[in-house]
C-alpha cells in the first residue's frame, strides 16, 4: 500500500493510525509548493488534489476518514467498529460532525497560525479569526459535553473519531484556539498526546 501525504493536519491522522496500529504502508510526500498535488499523475488519483490518497493494488481511495476505516478493516482494528453498526453509528455521527461543524469552527485558527508557517503563506491575520471566534465556541460546548465523563469521544475506547476530531485542535495552544475553558477537550487532548503515534506521526524522511 502507498500513502500520499503532506505536512497537515488530514494526513497527520491518517499517518497517525498506520504508525499507532504498526502497518507496513509505503509513504511518499508530496510538497504542495512545488505543486506535486497538482500533477496529472496525482490527479488521476485524487481529483481533488489533495492529500491524504491511499493506493492499494487497484483501489485508489481519497478523504482520510474512508482511508483510516479501510486500514482499520485491513488490519483488523476495533478502532472503526466494522463488525458492530451500533457502533459504527456513532463513529460516523462524530465523524460527520467533525467535516461539517467542527473542523470549520477551529480551521481559521489552524489555517492562520498553523498552516501559513508551514507553508510559508505569510503573516498569521489574528483580526480574520474574530468572525470565528463564535463558532468555535458554539461546537466546543458540543464537544466538551459529549466529554465530560469520557475518555475518548465514541464507544468508550480510542476509534477513528478521536483522530478525525482532533487532528486539528491537538496544536490549539499553537493556533490560539480559546479552548482554555473546555476542560473536559483539553484533558482529551492531552490523553491522545501520550499516544507516541498520535504526538509524532511524522513518518522519518528516507
Ligand atoms: N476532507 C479531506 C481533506 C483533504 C485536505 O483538505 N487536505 C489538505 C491538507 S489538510 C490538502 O491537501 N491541501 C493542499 C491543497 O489544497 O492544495 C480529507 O479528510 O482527506
Amino acid at each position: 500500500m502507498k500513502l500520499y501525504w503532506i505536512q497537515a493536519q488530514a494526513p497527520r491522522r491518517v499517518l497517525a493510525l498506520v504508525k499507532h496500529l504498526g502497518l507496513d504502508v509505503d509513504t511518499i510526500q508530496a510538497d504542495p509548493r512545488s505543486g506535486g498535488l497538482r500533477s496529472a499523475e496525482y490527479l488521476a488519483l485524487n481529483p481533488n488534489g489533495k492529500a491524504p490518497t491511499l493506493v492499494d493494488g487497484e483501489r485508489v481511495l481519497w478523504e482520510s476518514s474512508a482511508i483510516m476505516a479501510y486500514l482499520c478493516d485491513r488490519a483488523g482494528s476495533d478502532m472503526w467498529p466494522g463488525r458492530d453498526p451500533g457502533e459504527q453509528i456513532e463513529v460516523l455521527r462524530w465523524l460527520s460532525w467533525n467535516d461539517c461543524h467542527w473542523a470549520p469552527a477551529v480551521g481559521p485558527f489552524y489555517f492562520e497560525y498553523v498552516v501559513k508557517p508551514t507553508f510559508g503563506l505569510g503573516a498569521p491575520e489574528a483580526a480574520a479569526l474574530e468572525a470565528a471566534t463564535p463558532e468555535l465556541h458554539r461546537y466546543a460546548r458540543v464537544l466538551d459535553a459529549q466529554l465530560a465523563g469520557r475518555t475518548h469521544v465514541a464507544c468508550g475506547r480510542l476509534t477513528i473519531a478521536d483522530f478525525q476530531l482532533a487532528s486539528m485542535a491537538t496544536d490549539w495552544q499553537v493556533a490560539k484556539m480559546p479552548l482554555a475553558p473546555y476542560p473536559n477537550i483539553v484533558r482529551w487532548l492531552e490523553g491522545l498526546n501520550a499516544l507516541p503515534a498520535w504526538r509524532d506521526p511524522w513518518p522519518v524522511p528516507h
